[in-house]
């Protein structure tokens, strides 16, 4: 990990977030994940072809961010927002990701929809909090972590974690969360 002595120095600078929609104009940085890029995630990999073909595609989630330095001292940040929608019975998640430097935490804060953080440890812990506008996740040190829309809105939410941190998908992709969550009988499930 790089040392205090290695941060850049940066000028101080602000910027707008609209706290109703999370539209950050000035945005410089924008990922888009499509349908096509979750596959190997959902349960039902033909509802999500069928999805891809019936609409062209369409966009999952999106990060926009205006970027920092990703060194040691700094704070990066983005707006997360995640599409709402099922695949099959499963609602929409984002890929999720262990930090590359695990002993790296992050506040999500929710400013709108619902929904809910999976999160998970390598030795196998597994917790899941309620995402609504107005609520901050704290995502320790060394968990792994999803958001999950089950809501009718975009879920978006405001997140903060150290510069330096990286995202490491691997994990996630080949062994998923502990839990899934689900729709039966118009009920929120995990299974
Ligand atoms: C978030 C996530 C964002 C997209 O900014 O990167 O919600 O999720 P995935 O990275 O799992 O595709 C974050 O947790 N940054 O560390
Ligand atoms: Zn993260």
């Amino acid at each position: 990990m790089k040392t205090e002595t290695s941060t850049m120095i940066i000028n101080p600078f602000s910027l707008g977030i609209d706290l109703e929609t999370g539209d950050m104009p000035n945005a410089t940085n924008h990922l888009v994940r499509r349908a096509s890029d979750m596959k190997g995630y959902y349960l039902n990999e033909n509802a999500l072809e069928d999805l891809i073909k019936k609409d062209s595609d369409p966009i999952h989630y999106e990060v926009f961010e205006l970027p920092v330095p990703e060194e040691y001292g700094h704070l990066m940040y983005c707006i997360s927002k995640l599409y709402p929608g099922k695949i099959g019975e499963e609602y929409f998640f984002t890929k999720g990701h262990y930090h590359t430097v695990e002993q790296t935490a992050e506040i999500y804060l929710c400013l709108k929809g619902e929904g809910y953080m999976v999160m998970k440890t390598s030795e196998g812990k597994f917790e899941a909090i309620r995402m609504e506008r107005g609520q901050m996740v704290y995502v320790p040190p060394f968990w792994a972590h999803r958001s999950i829309n089950t809501g009718v809105e975009p879920l978006v939410s405001f997140c903060i974690y150290p510069a330096e941190a990286g995202h490491n998908y691997g994990d996630i992709k080949e062994h998923g969360f502990p839990k899934r969550i689900v729709e039966i009988e118009n009920s929120i499930c995990f299974i």
